[in-house]
């Protein structure tokens, strides 16, 4: 049975249209575009990952606040404004009111994305690592509202796990106290974002779409609301091991730390700088793994509808 989107939200016709229809749709975020990646790999990879999307089968629908309007799929031209237009801010859930009262143009975080892909009746969403909790969190006190978000709003998040610039193993037991299901896509480790392996293990692991379909109506019919997190690990090919990114990590968090950089441009600092220490090898990786990503979201949004009861 489909909801009608909330009126504060604008949908782009085809995204209408595919919801109505019960065909599949996978959410895109914004804040890889704007805060992620340098221009114009940034615009690049946005419209290839819709591309990927569109040929697995799904209707992309990247989500940003223009004009202080939450939007829900958007033009070649809007994708090229969040690339390009400096005035875009980071949007993440406790920004939200803000950009809409002021008009603003906002890129969404994985939490705000969540949200507005929720509003929208939208299940599956496609992003390239979580947020979590940082390093040296027991005295900054820094948690990112992506886990917040995904212990309450109901949507499926496939993503290429944690970088190390965050601490993993934190992060994995905030995820855990606040019932987060977080699953190894074909693996039993935790993948780290650039790397297959984190030294943690995935806390479950399925291998197929069907199974991740299953997981998300089971948990929706039992009254377990909140997000599933599916980590989908880049291809072996394309992954930096996590040892020769140890150094890099603690240089780029150092230099953070020198400038005095906190809060909000924490991880959109650290994301730019590693880029520029490894000569734009890290942001190979990057793209590549949101593909990957995108794939699989597409498969399983597929798998979702083909799954629905009835
Ligand atoms: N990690 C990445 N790339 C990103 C982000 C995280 O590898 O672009 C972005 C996502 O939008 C994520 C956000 O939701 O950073 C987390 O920011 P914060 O820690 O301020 O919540
Ligand atoms: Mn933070």
């Amino acid at each position: 049975m489909m909801t009608e989107p909330h009126p504060m939200l604008r949908l782009t016709a085809e995204v209408r249209a595919a919801l109505a229809d019960g065909r599949p749709v996978v959410a895109l975020e914004s804040t890889i575009i704007s805060h992620g990646m340098p221009y114009p790999d940034n615009v690049a990879m946005a419209r290839e990952v819709e591309r990927i999307v569109r040929d697995g089968g799904a209707v992309p629908a990247t989500i940003a606040v223009l004009g202080g309007i939450p939007r829900v799929g958007l033009s070649a031209d809007e994708l090229e404004t969040l690339a390009s237009d400096p005035s875009v801010v980071k949007v993440s859930i406790r920004d939200l009111p803000h950009v809409v009262a002021t008009s603003g143009h906002g890129a969404t975080t994985v939490a705000a994305t969540m949200r507005l892909a929720a509003l929208a009746g939208i299940a599956v969403f496609v992003t390239g690592g979580l947020g979590g909790v940082h390093r040296g969190a027991e005295s900054s006190m820094d948690i990112s509202a992506d886990m917040t978000e995904l212990s309450q709003t109901d949507v499926a998040v496939v993503s290429a796990g944690v970088k190390s610039i965050l601490d993993i193993g934190r992060t994995l037991e905030v995820l855990e106290t606040l019932g987060v299901p977080v699953v190894g896509f074909g693996t039993d480790e935790f993948p780290s974002f650039f790397s297959r392996s984190s030294g943690f293990a995935a806390p479950m692991r399925v291998d197929t779409v069907g199974e991740l379909a299953a997981m998300m109506r089971a948990k929706w019919a039992l009254g377990l609301h909140g997000g599933i997190s599916v980590a989908n690990p880049v291809p072996v090919a394309d992954e930096v091991p996590a040892a020769e990114l140890a150094d890099t990590i603690d240089r780029a968090l150092a230099d953070a730390d020198a400038h005095g950089i906190r809060g909000k441009d924490i991880t959109p600092y650290l994301l730019g700088r590693i880029v520029e220490l490894t000569d734009g090898r890290s942001l190979a990786t990057n793209i590549a793994l949101v593909r990957n990503n995108a794939r699989l979201g597409a498969a399983l949004a597929r798998a979702y509808v083909a799954s629905a009861p009835g």
